[in-house]
């Protein structure tokens, strides 16, 4: 060969090297499901993940974000999750407790004090060690924690503690911590998802409803329902998933990118409900609403009544409660 042609294959065969090194080994068009909707920020934060995989792929992946239930409720799309039908989810650990009991520790009442205490807990290792549990005992990859604020109640008629919550059909989440909760208190649970709740509380078919200061904003639920409760009586966490189906098929840059990325945004998430909480609660005020406030003396038989049930179930507990007095202590 003479000194042009080994040139050129060199040229050829580093051309080849170079063009092997940049495509990723599969483009692909993943999918996002959530139930809140688009003006909430686990929303927007699934938009900014789904765009920033966009840009760190060079634009070889897409993620196409369903908000609002499309795909259906947060039962249906675990099962969409695990047969891999659905590759990502942000899902609030409600249905996750519903599937894997030892979160319902996350839901012991008044497990934190504040929303500073609950950001510091889900960044703790105690509750990321449970994530672990997730692929075998759900089929899920549990990529990291977000959050909405903490709970709160807000109903039609009289609410000025928790002795007027006797006998009130009062929306709750779908998961059984907090049915329980609100059992050993003496309401009447009715459970349902998010995007129901506004029609519901107008027609008449729910007296009282368990939310968060983000969501009362966002829905606007005190035009049916003006009498507030400031109980903060838990915490609220979400989780980002990736099917198991789907993780097990990706290469390893991919799970790096997706992980990387999807942490960054939950982690905002929990940031933003963390700064926000404050300027929420003075708006809520600011509003033509009757306010009245409760504490965890005032639960205290529910509280009792709760641990009863959930201490045996929830084995995290007292990790989890030795993670806060930590954080307490710091
Ligand atoms: C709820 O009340 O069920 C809920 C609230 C959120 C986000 C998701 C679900 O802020």
């Amino acid at each position: 060969l003479n000194m042009s042609m080994k040139h050129l294959m060199t040229s050829v065969m580093a051309g080849g090297l170079a063009l092997m090194m940049t495509l990723p080994a599969q483009a692909r068009d993943f999918r996002l499901g959530l139930i809140t909707p688009p003006p909430h920020r686990w929303t927007q934060a699934a938009e900014a993940f789904a765009e920033d995989v966009k840009q760190k792929s060079g634009g070889e992946h897409s993620i196409a974000v369903f908000p609002s239930q499309q795909l259906g409720n947060e039962a249906q799309m675990v099962q969409q999750l695990q047969t891999g039908a659905l590759d990502m989810a942000f899902l609030t650990v409600a249905e996750i407790s519903n599937r894997v009991p030892d979160f319902g520790a996350l839901y012991a009442p008044y497990l934190v004090e504040n929303i500073d205490q609950a950001a510091a807990l889900l960044k703790s290792e105690a509750a990321t060690d449970l994530l672990s549990q997730l692929p075998s005992e759900a089929g899920l990859v549990g990529v990291g924690y977000g959050m909405a604020g903490l709970r709160q109640v807000m109903s039609r008629d009289k609410l000025e503690g928790p002795a007027d919550l006797e006998g009130k059909k009062l929306r709750i989440t779908p998961f059984e911590p907090i049915r329980d909760f609100y059992k050993a208190t003496g309401a009447a649970p009715t459970p349902m998802p998010l995007p129901a709740v506004y029609d519901a509380l107008a027609n008449g078919q729910i007296d009282a409803i368990d939310m968060d200061f983000d969501s009362i904003l966002i829905f606007k639920f005190y035009d049916r329902s003006d009498k507030m409760l400031i109980s903060n009586h838990m915490m609220f966490p979400m989780v980002g998933v990736v099917s198991g189906r789907v993780w097990k098929d990706l290469s390893k840059d991919d799970r790096e990118l997706l992980k990387t990325s999807m942490r960054a945004q939950l982690d905002a998430v929990i940031d933003h409900f963390q700064a926000l909480e404050k300027k929420q609660e003075q708006e809520l005020r600011g509003l033509n609403i009757t306010i009245s406030e409760a504490n965890k003396d005032d639960f205290a038989d529910a509280i009792t009544e709760w641990e009863k049930i959930w201490a045996p179930k929830a084995p995290s507990l007292p990790n989890l409660r030795k993670a806060v007095a930590e954080i307490k202590g710091s």
